[in-house]
């Protein structure tokens, strides 16, 4: 384990990574100072937005990704698909530069689900990428391409591994028990996999774990696992599913991570919504998509909350993610060119998310998000600060006054944007100062 930062710093000078140049001290979280941690987690506090990334040959079924196996898809045949799994419009550059219209900034890739295959060339296990027709590490060609294009490369790792026999469960579908299960041996292959994945494809933006739940696993795994993650990669971000909570103890990683439904408004401890794009997570012919008010509104109301969003694309079983996914993403990239200034770098607040409206704030400026207009404009608590000025971003304009404990804003209808009519505010303070509000209108 000592090795490690120093063949870290070895591999900067002759690789030039700086990530991996900051590695002299090794700090192991949940032990972490707080300045440390917030040093961490800067760039991605700034990113706002993320891809997500599940894929896997069970695309060639269009079912769940793991859920699906022993259900939908009997477990032999699920655990065969990946010799079939030939998708040669695979394309990373293409993925990427999706991710970078859509004005995302973080990749993270399933590298491995729940079912256990592996997208990267492991020597762990010969269940991977190598085996299949395509026989080309995927996560070599999405890091590669993230690095060119100056996108994070983050990685998905399930804990619970349901068709690797050493790990207790999955046996029967939903989990039943396997017959000569070694835990042990199990976890020494899970950090071997990590390892990899850690020392091979350059600094990681951050490591996604899930499938901690099981009766397997357990708090003191999760800080082991902690552990072992920062001590070969100390700079990166870890979220919280590395293992069940404990009461009275600190929790674990970096980051919650609310599932399919937006975090509440949170300051402390840091959050990241993870959501499809459709309705499954892996790639489902004709899935109901989100329109893009629903896809903005979540963005909005992510970083209003001051969290993150994490959206998901499913790629098609050929490689390609599907054209009305794409479309979809670009057009969120396109109000972000206009408006990404009240969403980048911006903090929660000082109104908290509600029925009509979302805030954020960088320095003295706010930005008033409204999702919804009730009858006679806006009614909202009073801020605790004087307003400079105002403008609307969405073009127009607004009259603001603030009487007594009421803010007034008002907007007429032709200048009102039917998904989010952003009206820039300068205080005389800053924004992130102020007591969080509650946004419920006022009488
Ligand atoms: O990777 C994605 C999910 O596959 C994974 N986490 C995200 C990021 C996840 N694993 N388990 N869960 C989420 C929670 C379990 C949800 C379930 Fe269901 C509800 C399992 C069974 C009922 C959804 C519906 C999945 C299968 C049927």
């Amino acid at each position: 384990m000592t090795m490690r930062p120093l063949i870290g710093s070895l591999l900067a000078v002759a690789l030039q990574t700086p990530a991996f140049a900051q590695t002299p001290v090794p700090h192991v979280a949940p032990h972490d100072t707080p300045a440390r941690d917030a040093d961490r987690l800067a760039w991605w506090r700034d990113a706002r937005f993320g891809m997500f990334i599940h894929w896997g040959p069970v695309s060639l079924r269009g079912t769940e990704i793991g859920w699906s196996r022993g259900k939908d898809v009997p477990t032999a045949e699920y655990d065969a698909l990946y010799k079939q799994f030939s998708p040669e419009k695979f394309d990373a550059d293409q993925w990427v530069s999706l991710a970078k219209s859509a004005g995302m900034k973080y990749i993270v890739i399933t590298s491995k689900h729940h079912d256990g295959f592996c997208l990267w060339d492991s020597r762990q296990s010969d269940y991977n990428v190598m085996k299949s027709p395509l026989g080309r590490d995927v996560d070599r060609e999405l890091s590669d391409a993230c690095r060119r294009a100056g996108v994070r490369f983050c990685t998905y790792y399930s804990i619970l591994d349901w068709r690797d026999p050493n790990y207790p469960l999955g046996e029967a579908p939903g989990g039943g028990p396997k017959s000569r299960p070694d835990m042990d041996l199990y976890v020494a292959g899970m950090k071997g996999q990590l390892e990899e994945l850690l020392t091979r494809y350059g600094p990681i933006g951050l490591v996604w774990f899930d499938g901690q739940w099981e009766a397997p696993w357990s708090y003191e795994r999760g800080i082991d696992l902690e552990k072992f993650v920062r001590s070969i990669q100390p700079d990166t971000i870890i979220n919280d599913r590395l293992g069940p909570g404990k009461a009275g103890a600190p929790p674990l990683g970096d980051y919650a991570t609310p599932e399919q439904t937006i975090g509440g408004f949170n300051r402390d401890r840091p959050w990241e919504t993870c959501m499809t794009i459709c309705q499954q997570w892996a790639w489902k012919p004709g899935d109901a998509m989100k329109s893009l008010r629903e896809c903005l509104h979540a963005l909005v109301r992510c970083v209003g909350g001051d969290g993150n969003l994490l959206f998901n694309v499913g790629p098609m079983p050929d490689g390609r993610i599907e054209d009305r996914q794409a479309d979809r993403l670009r057009e969120m990239g396109l109000w972000l060119e206009k408006y990404g200034e009240s969403v980048y770098a911006t903090r929660g607040g000082p109104y908290m998310p509600g029925a009509n409206v979302a805030s954020t704030t960088r320095g003295k400026v706010v930005y008033l998000h409204v999702l919804a207009w009730p009858e006679g404009g806006l009614r909202l608590p009073a801020l605790g600060a004087r307003i400079v000025s105002s403008a609307v971003l969405t073009g127009g304009e607004a009259t603001v006054t603030q009487r007594d404990d009421v803010l007034l804003l008002e907007v007429p209808a032709s200048d009102r944007d039917p998904i989010d009519t952003i009206v820039k505010l300068e205080l005389d303070r800053e924004g992130f100062g102020i007591t969080p509000i509650a946004s419920d209108p006022v009488k």
